[in-house]
C-alpha cells in the first residue's frame, strides 16, 4: 500500500498553459513542443490550455477568469502542477502559485531540468548548475514555497539540487566559484583550439534544432558512438571526430547541443563555451529535419541563435535531413546557405553528395600548386599529403613532379 502511494506521488501530471497574443498562429505548435519537453523531463501532460490575450498578464501570466478555469481543470484531472510556455518573472511565478495553489513551472525550468539530467562532463555540469543557480537566485521566494510543498520533480533535479535551500548570499558565492571553474575549462578548450589551428585542420560544426539528426549524422560518418534518440536535447556535450574524405583530405566534425525556441537566456550565457564551438569553426553544417512541419520556424530559430552567439561569416551548408520520410523531388530551399544537400542520416542516402560538398569547400580554401621537388625535399610531399590534397606525383630525372591543393598558410613554405 505504501509503495503504491509512493509510485503515484512520483508521477507529475501537469497542465500546459500558453498565452496567445495578437495573431500568433504557432501557439499550438509551441505547446506540442512543450509537451515533448515535459515528457523528456519525465512528467505527463494531462491537458493543454491557451488563453487569448492582447498581452501576457504582467502580474499573474494569465487573466483572472482563466486562472479559475485552470484551477477547476487541475481539480478534475488530478493535476499536480502547471507549466507555462514562457519564462515567468519572479512575481508572476509567486502570484500564480498562490492563485492556483499548485506547483507552477515554466518552460525554462523544464529545459534546465532536462539539461541537468543530461550533463555528463565536468564542463556540462558546471554550466548547468550555473544556469540553474542564476535562475533560482532571482526566484528564491516563490520557489521555496512550491518546493517545500511538493518536494521533488521538475525543477529540482541536477547538480545544484541540494543547494536549493541555501540563502542568496551563498548562491552568489557558489556562482562566482563556478565561474572560476568554468574559466579553467575554457582555457583547456582554448589550448585544444590552438592545437587544431597548428594542425591546419578545418573544423565543421554540426548545428541545428534539437532532434534534427545531428548526432545520427556524426555517427554515420565517423562511428562516433554518440547517443542519438528521439528525445529533445539528447546531446549536451560537444564531441569532435576526425573525418577522412574520399580524396584523403581531413576535416574535424563537432556535434553539439541543439537549439530550441525560447532557449533560456541563462542557459545560453552559461553554455557559451559549449555553444561557441560553432564560433571557432570554419564551416557550419546546419542539419534540418525536413520532415518536420515546423521546419521553417526551426531554421529561423537556428539562424537567430547563431546570430546571438556571434557566429557570422561562416560557410553554411544546409543539410536537409530525414529525406527517407519525404518525396525526394520535394523542393527545399535555404536562402541563407552557401551550399545545400538533401540526405538521410539514418539510411545514408545521398550522404556522398554531402562529402562531395565538403571536398569542394576544402579545395576552394586551398591553393593549387605545381612543382618539382628534388629527392631531398621529399619531406614536403609528406606535408602536402598530411595537410593538403596530393593530386599527382611523378618520379622524374629532376625530382618528384607534384600537383596538389595546399592550405594557403602552407603555400609559402612549399614553393
Ligand atoms: N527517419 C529518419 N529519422 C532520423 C534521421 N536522422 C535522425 N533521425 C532520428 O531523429 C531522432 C533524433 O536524432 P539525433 O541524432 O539524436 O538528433 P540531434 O539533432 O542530435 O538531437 P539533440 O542532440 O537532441 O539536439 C532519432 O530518433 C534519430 O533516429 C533520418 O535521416 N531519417
Ligand atoms: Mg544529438
Amino acid at each position: 500500500m505504501a509503495e503504491l502511494y509512493e509510485l503515484k506521488e512520483a508521477e507529475e501530471r501537469v497542465i500546459l498553459i500558453a498565452v496567445r497574443t495578437c495573431e500568433e498562429d504557432d501557439t499550438e505548435a509551441c505547446l506540442e513542443e512543450l509537451e515533448e519537453l515535459v515528457k523528456t523531463a519525465g512528467a505527463v501532460t494531462v491537458d493543454k490550455m491557451i488563453q487569448n490575450r492582447e498581452r501576457i498578464h504582467p502580474g499573474t501570466y494569465l487573466g483572472k477568469g482563466k486562472i479559475e478555469e485552470v484551477r477547476e481543470r487541475l481539480w478534475e484531472l488530478g493535476g499536480t502542477g502547471v507549466v507555462c510556455d514562457d519564462e515567468l518573472s519572479p512575481a508572476q511565478l509567486k502570484n500564480l502559485e498562490d492563485a492556483l495553489d499548485t506547483k507552477v513551472m515554466d518552460r525554462t525550468m523544464v529545459i534546465l531540468d532536462i539539461f541537468a539530467a543530461r550533463a555528463n562532463t565536468r564542463e556540462g555540469k558546471i554550466q548547468v548548475e550555473l544556469a540553474q543557480l542564476k535562475y533560482r537566485a532571482a526566484r528564491l521566494v516563490g520557489l521555496r514555497n512550491s518546493l517545500s510543498r511538493l518536494g521533488g520533480g521538475i525543477g529540482t533535479r541536477g547538480p545544484g539540487e541540494k543547494k536549493l535551500e541555501i540563502d542568496r548570499r551563498l548562491i552568489h558565492d557558489r556562482i562566482s566559484q563556478l565561474k572560476e571553474e568554468l574559466k579553467d575549462v575554457e582555457r583547456h578548450r582554448e589550448v585544444q583550439r590552438q592545437q587544431r589551428e597548428k594542425a591546419h585542420t578545418q573544423v565543421a560544426a554540426i548545428v541545428g534544432y534539437t532532434n534534427a539528426g545531428k548526432s545520427t549524422l556524426l555517427n554515420y560518418l565517423t562511428d562516433a558512438g554518440i547517443l542519438a534518440e528521439d528525445k529533445l536535447f539528447a546531446t549536451l556535450d560537444p564531441t569532435t571526430r576526425n573525418l577522412e574524405l574520399p580524396s584523403g583530405q581531413q576535416i574535424l566534425l563537432t556535434d553539439t547541443v541543439g537549439f530550441i525556441r525560447k532557449l533560456p537566456h541563462h542557459l545560453i550565457e552559461a553554455f557559451k563555451s559549449t555553444l561557441e564551438e560553432a564560433r571557432y569553426s570554419d564551416i557550419i553544417l546546419h542539419v534540418v529535419d525536413a520532415s518536420n512541419p515546423q521546419m521553417d520556424m526551426q531554421m529561423h530559430i537556428v539562424y537567430e541563435t547563431l546570430k546571438q552567439l556571434q557566429v557570422t561569416d561562416k560557410i553554411i551548408v544546409t543539410v536537409f535531413n530525414k529525406m527517407d520520410q519525404l518525396d525526394s523531388d520535394v523542393i527545399l530551399k535555404d536562402l541563407s546557405a552557401d551550399y545545400q544537400v538533401k540526405i538521410s542520416a539514418r539510411t545514408g542516402e545521398n550522404v556522398d553528395s554531402l562529402l562531395d560538398t565538403l571536398e569542394e569547400i576544402l579545395r576552394n580554401q586551398k591553393i593549387y600548386l605545381e612543382k618539382t621537388y628534388s629527392y631531398q625535399e621529399a619531406g614536403k610531399i609528406q606535408q602536402i599529403r598530411k595537410y593538403g590534397e596530393l593530386l599527382s606525383e611523378e618520379y622524374t630525372q629532376d625530382g618528384i613532379a607534384v600537383t596538389a591543393y595546399v592550405p594557403a598558410e602552407l603555400y609559402g613554405q612549399l614553393v
